[in-house]
Parts: structure tokens; sequence; C-alpha cells
């Protein structure tokens, strides 16, 4: 009986392994019930680090009851690629400057979506829970 407990274990566990290896490319966060590829807890994004190919859209989604940004670190972010943020803001200074005026925040079920052209990592932050350590990266390969 132990001896069997333990077989049922072990494949249960090997499947858990294989799903695990294929989630951790781009897999979309638990959070999100399918509908989005982040979504945003009360104080995490969830996955922090997520994976895409060029060309590829990121559908963020406050799946959360506080209000949440997504906006990129302007210096943590390839060179040649488009500044993003939550509220449209064109620089970082114009995001921090719009929070200050609750612009750019996510309610609870709002979604956020970039399309990333540029190879490279980005760093972002919700700036509500930037204290908190709410941050995320978004790595995109050619
Ligand atoms: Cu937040």
């Amino acid at each position: 009986m132990k001896r069997r407990t333990y077989l049922a274990g072990l494949s249960a566990g090997s499947a858990a392994g294989l799903s695990g290896c294929l989630a951790s490319l781009g897999s979309a966060g638990d959070s999100c019930d399918g509908n989005c590829d982040i979504g945003m807890t009360a104080v995490d994004f969830d996955p922090q680090e997520y994976e895409v190919s060029v060309g590829d859209t990121v559908t963020w989604k406050n799946t959360s009851s506080k209000g949440h940004t997504v906006t990129a670190y302007a210096d943590q972010i390839p060179d040649d690629a488009d500044y993003f943020a939550s509220g449209g803001f064109d620089s970082e200074d114009a995001a921090r400057d719009g929070w200050q005026q609750n612009e750019g925040v996510l309610t609870s079920g709002d979604t956020y979506e970039h399309t990333f052209e540029v190879a490279g990592e980005y760093d972002y932050v919700c700036l509500p829970h930037e204290n908190s350590g709410m941050v995320g990266t978004i790595i995109v390969t050619e």
C-alpha cells in the first residue's frame, strides 16, 4: 500500500514537472485565469518575469482589488525601444507626474496591453507599490 502511494505520487510529480518546464517560457500567470498574460495581485506581478518573442503583445490585468500601474523604468529598457506605461505616457517622468493625479491607474479588472518590437530586457514597476517591491521584467527574444 505504501509503495502504491509512492508510485502514484511519482507519476503526478513527473506530470507536474513537465508542465512546469513547458510553462517556464512565457506562461501566463495563475491569477489570469486564461484572460491575460500577467496578473496583478495585491502586491505582485504574476508572473514577475515573463518571456515573449519580438512582435508579441503582452496583456496585464488587474486581478486584485487594489489600484496598480504598469510603468516602464526608462533607463531599464533597450535603448531603441518605445517607452510604455499604463495611461499611455511617453516618459517615466510623465507617468510619475500622472500618477500624482491618479492617472494611469488600472483598477480592478482593468487591462493594459503593450506590443514589444525590440528584443531585450524590460524592467517595469507598479508606482503605488514601488516601495513594496512590485516590479516585473519582460524578456523579449528574437
Ligand atoms: Cu501595485
